[in-house]
């Protein structure tokens, strides 16, 4: 049997025509995790095509594609799913937005899988083998991930990536922050591997880093600890996603520090306590942001700074706030983004409910177009703080002024990310020209219903 894994990229992400440099490229887990998962018995030959790296070519034979898709990429999987499938491919479709909007995925698919699909994928496979593929796969996800297969990155471009070794301890999230898909999509699961098993997979790779895609990996705190202490012998240098939790507690933040961690993306979000709680990411305080900030750089970790503008309470003031916050703290790495209802998310509702969505043109759902009516300023006005806010903050003189708070011992990643944003940055106004606008006069059930 041969089998084609495919992971569409939106327009920014594209390889060719997208503005996400090389350095800014890790191997996502999607594909090479699916192809782990393929039976034995089945002698199936997997190949991969990752469309963040490589232009997609669909001139091949297949028996069976899966194609994985976000929000902000499911319009190209449906396009690309539609085109094979008349040509008599069998199309499975999985991953977030399949499992956000199942009805409307499955108008483009033979089957889709919603969820994680460490069983759903196995049981499709030997079902279509034996010629009968339902049209529908979903199982839960338990809470301890022991046994996960360890992703087929022989598959991968290496080189077309600035790194292959990206690798997952936890699943999910505990917490329910208003416009995040996580507990939606994943039903509010937060779920960790075996700390022994994530040591082994640690082991395989070739190079002593590690990226963690881990969402929320120390909300369990006991857990992080035990991960990190047993990471420390292996002396390796990974980056990875955090709360400020990490910041918070000092032996948590010690024991990261001793396991090789050089670099965290948090998702601070907003400077202003009343936007943060009004998102229900009460769990962060902004007047400690400046100290948490000042601890991580203090035990050599670079961050990676995520702030969303278009909140309700915001008005335009918010824009230069936060410029002037990420200067003045030297952070290592800002991003902007604006606030984005994906669907399924509370965000989504409560916004369709009041009448604020512009459009469900989903490719545009990629946190760099407004999508969306604000509450205390127009959507051009949001889309252009936004904008100004990048160009800003990847101005020389900017960078200047963070590169003298950064720690030393991740210079020359510090510097290939500043200068992979500071492109994005210049590039992203052509690439989000105007707002786009739609008349919507359904609630996404009938819409997925009549999407084509
Ligand atoms: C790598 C990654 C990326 C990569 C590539 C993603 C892609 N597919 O295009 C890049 C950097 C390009 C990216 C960009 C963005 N991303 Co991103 N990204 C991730 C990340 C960190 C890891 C994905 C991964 O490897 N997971 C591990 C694998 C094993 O899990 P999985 O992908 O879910 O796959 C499992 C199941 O879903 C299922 N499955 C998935 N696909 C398929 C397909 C088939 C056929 C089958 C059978 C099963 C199946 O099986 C797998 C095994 O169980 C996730 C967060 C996470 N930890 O998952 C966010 C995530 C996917 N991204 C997200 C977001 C919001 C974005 C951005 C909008 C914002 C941003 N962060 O810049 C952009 C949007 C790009 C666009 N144009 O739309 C959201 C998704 C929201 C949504 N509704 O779409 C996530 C969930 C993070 C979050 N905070 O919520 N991202
Ligand atoms: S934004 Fe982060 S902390 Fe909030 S629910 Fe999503 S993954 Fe969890």
């Amino acid at each position: 049997m041969k089998i084609q894994l495919l992971s569409p990229a939106g327009e920014i992400h594209r390889n060719g025509s997208g503005i996400f440099k090389r350095s800014l490229r890790y191997a996502p887990l999607t594909l090479t995790t699916l192809a782990a998962m393929v039976p034995k018995e089945l002698n199936a030959e997997v190949t991969i095509q990752d469309e963040g790296v490589e232009p997609i070519d669909l001139d091949f034979a297949a028996d069976l594609v899966g194609i994985t898709a976000i929000t902000g990429t499911s319009l190209r999987a449906y396009s690309i799913a539609d085109e094979l499938r008349a040509r008599g491919t069998t199309v499975v479709l999985g991953g977030v937005h399949p499992t956000l909007l199942p009805e409307e995925a499955a108008q483009h698919a033979d089957s889709i899988v919603m969820g994680y699909a460490e069983r759903a994928w196995p049981e499709l496979l030997r079902d279509f083998a034996a010629g009968r593929l339902q049209p529908r796969y979903h199982f839960p996800t338990g809470r301890v991930l022991s046994g996960l297969p360890i992703a087929r990155r022989d598959l991968l471009k290496r080189k077309r990536y600035a790194t292959v070794n990206s690798i997952e301890a936890t699943r999910g999230c505990p917490h329910k922050c208003e416009f995040c898909v996580v507990p939606t999509a994943w039903s509010g699961i937060y779920a960790h591997r075996p700390v022994e098993e994530v040591i082994a997979e640690l082991e395989t790779f070739s190079g002593k880093h590690a990226l963690f895609i881990d969402l929320s990996p120390v909300e369990d705190v006991q857990y992080a600890k035990a991960l990190y202490r047993a990471m420390i012998p292996l002396k390796i240098r990974w980056v990875g996603l955090a709360t400020t939790r990490l910041a918070e507690d000092p032996e948590l933040l010690q024991l990261a520090a001793a396991s090789g961690c050089k670099g965290v993306l948090i998702g601070f979000e907003s400077v202003s306590q009343n936007t943060l709680n009004g998102a229900q990411k009460h769990f962060h305080s902004a007047d400690r942001y400046a100290e948490n900030i000042r601890r991580l750089h203090d035990h050599g970790i670079g961050i990676q700074a995520c702030f969303v503008f278009g909140f309700d309470d915001e008005d335009e003031s918010v824009f230069e706030r936060t410029v002037e916050f990420v200067d003045r703290t030297k952070i290592d790495l800002p991003r902007y983004a604006v606030a984005t209802p994906f669907p399924g998310t509370s965000l989504y509702r409560r916004l369709e409910a009041q009448g604020r969505l512009l459009h469900r043109r989903w490719s545009l759902y990629d946190v760099e177009h407004v999508v969306f009516e604000p509450q205390r300023m127009t959507p051009e006005r949001l889309q252009e703080g936004l904008q100004w806010s990048w160009e800003q903050s990847y101005t020389w003189r900017s960078i200047f002024q963070r590169f003298t708070g950064a720690p030393w011992s991740i210079l020359t990643l510090w510097i290939s990310t500043n200068l992979g944003y500071r492109f994005f940055a210049e590039k992203l106004p052509s690439k989000a020209d105007g707002i786009y606008r739609e008349k919507l006069s359904t609630t996404i059930d009938e819409f997925a219903m009549t999407i084509g």
